[in-house]
């Protein structure tokens, strides 16, 4: 069964494979050396393939005092089942995602729909980098820095129609370049979505970077979504698609599983998922790996401050 915390340990990596290409080396390498240090000769060049550099302004006001989880375990222990299921495959295989040209098409109840290329939106408001916490829902979590502008700057310039109320995200599905699509795991292409305040709340970053450095193509290269107080399946990589509805859009993993992952998605400490509970999580910090003890989950993945007013007189058992 996916979605599960099936945490990587050395005994899980075969010998096989380790000399048959860089990436299977770093692979290998990088999935082995949780609680061990890494080799000398790896470089951060090493882990992304495309390591720009972004100039960004740290924002104080969201940057979170936690340890970082350090960028080898950011970029090689994560989801995104484009290129496959297991912690290790998008770090494997997301070398094949062409991430220029790059569009992404905003439409549906918006005053001026508009189709903007990369270069463009990297211009649209200044780079503002943001240290987040992230609580995935498989029960661990990392302290991210990421490099990006609120989604409301780019949402108020299209413009958003009075009969607006949510806002979908639609990924990149193309079988060329993304192994994992020809599973029938998801629904492609994968979509998300948030109501139109949730969307607008300025923690909601368009996220063009971390470490300031362009995403690698495993964090979802070249432009994602970031909502820090949701479960990390709401954060969609690699968005070529925006769209502003009336309705609430279904969502890939709600049509997966409706009762296993619902449309808000808040990180909620109180609120189990089905198969387990979501009252702790394994912090992956820079040098713990997987021994990581685990420490207890903050309602709203602590941002209530500055979300929680959404949700006030709504039921999140029921709308969970
Ligand atoms: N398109 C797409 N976006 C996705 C996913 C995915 O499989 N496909 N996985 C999600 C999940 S489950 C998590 S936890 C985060 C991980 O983001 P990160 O690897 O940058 O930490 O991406 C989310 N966005
Ligand atoms: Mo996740």
């Amino acid at each position: 069964m996916r979605f599960i915390d099936n945490t990587i340990l050395p005994s899980d990596i075969t010998p096989k494979g380790v000399f048959e290409g860089r990436r299977e080396l770093i692979k290998a390498a990088a999935a082995g050396s949780f609680g061990l240090a890494l080799a000398p000769w790896f470089s951060r060049e090493a882990l992304a393939s495309n390591p720009e550099k972004l100039a960004a302004t740290l924002n104080p006001a969201y940057a979170v005092k936690d340890e970082l989880s350090g960028y080898k375990n950011v970029t090689t222990y994560n989801n995104f089942y484009e290129f496959g299921t297991d912690k290790t495959d998008p770090f494997a295989n997301a070398g094949t995602l062409q991430t220029r040209p790059w569009t992404i098409s905003i439409e549906g109840l918006v005053k001026k729909p508009v189709t903007l290329d990369i270069d463009a939106l990297l211009k649209l408001a200044p780079m503002e980098e943001r240290v987040y916490r992230m609580r995935c829902v498989e029960g661990w979590s990392m302290v991210i820095p990421w490099d990006g502008y609120s989604l409301s700057k780019l949402l108020s310039k299209v413009e958003p129609l009075g009969s607006a109320k949510y806002v979908e995200f639609i990924s990149l599905a193309d079988r060329k370049q993304m192994p994992g699509v020809k599973s029938n795991i998801l629904d492609w292409p994968y979509k998300e979505g948030l109501r139109l305040d949730e969307a607008m709340n300025p923690l909601t970053l368009l996220t063009f970077g971390l470490y300031g450095e362009a995403l690698p193509k495993q964090n979802g290269a070249p432009v994602r979504i970031v909502v820090p107080w949701k479960y990390g399946f709401k954060s969609a990589k690699s968005i070529v698609k925006i769209r502003l509805t009336e309705e609430m859009p279904k969502t890939s993993w709600s049509q997966f599983d409706a009762r296993e992952y619902g449309f808000y998605s808040n990180v909620n400490p109180l609120v189990d998922h089905p198969r387990w509970s979501q009252a702790t999580e394994r912090r992956i910090a820079e040098n713990k790996g997987v021994f990581a003890p685990k420490i207890k989950t903050e309602m709203f993945n602590g941002y209530g401050d500055l979300v929680a007013s959404m949700y006030s007189g709504m039921d999140l058992k029921k709308f969970y």
